[in-house]
């Protein structure tokens, strides 16, 4: 029992990054085991600032594995790109492992995830990376993994095969240009060889590191309320960022786990569109979007904000199974006067506790808050549970005794140095 779940409680960018880190610390492996290049992790390595995408935040801690599981969509451009990066500030890379069963982000993916969002019937507001599109390939078995892409000959055979049905896709259905196949198939190989070295049976890997003893910490990407099973369908993405994710993203049985630490916001935010029961609408959204610097990483787009939501979370609790909490952002709250919690929601006059399926009951849906005084103490500066404003405490213990999960940590700003234990 050596493993340990980061997983993004609400709908992703809740600071995942930066308690991967802080566990990383004392891992021996750091895995991804769901999503691609949609990801966007910010992390702190002294003063260097890290944005993340494709790679495993491990990646920056020497001395570590940092591995891309199976259940990872790969692009390889990306991939490669952030790669040089890294490089560039001086990380080295040769930790990385990538599964040879990840599927692999192909370009007309991201052309067709494109060419959906702009049919303006059934935009979900995806960051166009071909996330939707690569996982739909793995599941109806059309998909080329990285073990393919590594092998020239089977790579070539896959795309002349499924080539001409996405032009036919992209070309009929959304008036898109066709793609060359010399082209990718060129650009692909070469990719591969430069992946190459790094390709592994992951599973296998971890397998034989766990057996050992070795800790490993599991980076979830998104978040629970963006699960394919149980988040906001369709508004969702295509994979499961849950914690149960971890078992067929990465190849590990649940008695390999140890901790699933459910990582939260002091606030909610989302990007995309659907539903967003405590969203808000006024100056107070704004104040929160610009003091916590709410726009996303990969696509910079501006995030909406609500006030912290436990009808959704306790669905989080459930559904990731979560054991203990870490709150980040505590400090954008600061200079509030009153912060408000969601405590259940109200449909056709009816008082409800839990998160609605359908996407139609949206609509009618009020939502029931608890009022708690707020603090004007900048606390960016403070570094035990003790010194904090005693408003703050209570805000804390309060989310903590909603949820009925201990709390693990508290944030007051995006550096290492600013997350704290309890106890
Ligand atoms: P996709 O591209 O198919 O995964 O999009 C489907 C939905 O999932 C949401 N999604 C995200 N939400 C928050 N953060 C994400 N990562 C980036 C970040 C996003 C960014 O960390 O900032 O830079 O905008 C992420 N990735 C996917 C997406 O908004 C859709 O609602
Ligand atoms: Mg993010």
């Amino acid at each position: 029992m050596s493993g340990v779940i980061v997983v993004g409680s609400q709908w992703g960018d809740e600071g995942k990054g930066k308690i991967v880190d802080f566990f990383a610390e004392h891992a021996d492996a750091v895995v991804r085991y769901q999503g691609g290049n949609n990801a966007g992790h910010t992390i702190y390595h002294g003063d260097t600032k890290f944005e993340l995408s494709a790679l495993p935040s491990g990646i920056i801690t020497e001395g570590q594995l940092a591995i891309l599981g199976n259940g990872v969509v790969v692009n390889p451009d990306a991939l490669l790109a952030e790669i040089a990066e890294v490089e560039s500030k001086g990380i080295s890379i040769e930790n990385l492992r990538i599964s040879n069963r990840a599927h692999v982000i192909m370009p007309y993916h991201i052309a067709l995830d494109k060419a959906a969002e702009g049919a303006t019937n059934n935009r979900i507001g995806t960051t166009k990376k071909g996330i939707g599109p690569a996982y739909t390939d793995k599941i109806s078995r059309n998909g080329i993994r990285v073990a393919d892409l590594i092998e020239p000959e089977i790579f070539g055979e896959l795309l002349k095969s499924y080539l001409p049905h996405k032009n036919d896709e992209l070309t009929k259905l959304y008036g898109e240009a066709a793609l060359d196949y010399d082209e990718i198939y060129q650009h692909y190989v070469e990719m591969g060889q430069k992946l190459k070295p790094y390709v592994t049976d992951t599973a296998y890997l971890l397998g034989n590191l766990m057996r050992d003893g070795k800790r490993v910490v599991f980076e979830g990407a998104q978040g629970v309320m963006l699960d394919v099973d149980h988040g906001t369908y369709p508004y969702v993405t295509s994979s499961n960022p849950t914690a149960g994710g971890v078992l067929n993203g990465a190849g590990v049985g649940p008695k390999q786990i140890q901790d699933v630490v459910g990582v939260i916001k002091a606030y909610t935010s989302r990007v995309g569109e659907g539903p967003f029961p405590s969203e808000l609408f006024d100056e107070i959204g704004a104040h929160i979007r610009e003091v916590g610097h709410e726009y996303g990483v990969v696509t910079k787009r501006p995030r909406r904000i609500g006030w912290l939501d436990t009808v959704a979370l306790r669905h989080a609790v459930q559904v990731s199974g979560l054991t203990k909490l870490a709150v980040n952002s505590l400090d954008v709250l600061s200079g509030l006067k009153e912060v408000k919690i969601v405590t259940s929601y109200n449909y056709n006059g009816e008082e409800i506790h839990h998160f609605p399926a359908s996407d139609t009951w949206f609509e009618g849906l009020d939502i029931n808050c608890e009022t708690l005084p707020g603090w004007d103490e900048d606390i960016t500066g403070i570094d035990t549970f003790e010194a904090l404003p005693v408003n703050a405490q209570n805000y804390l213990k309060r989310i903590s005794e909603l949820l009925e999960v201990p709390l693990l940590s508290f944030a007051v700003g995006p550096k290492p140095e600013q997350t704290h234990l309890l106890g």
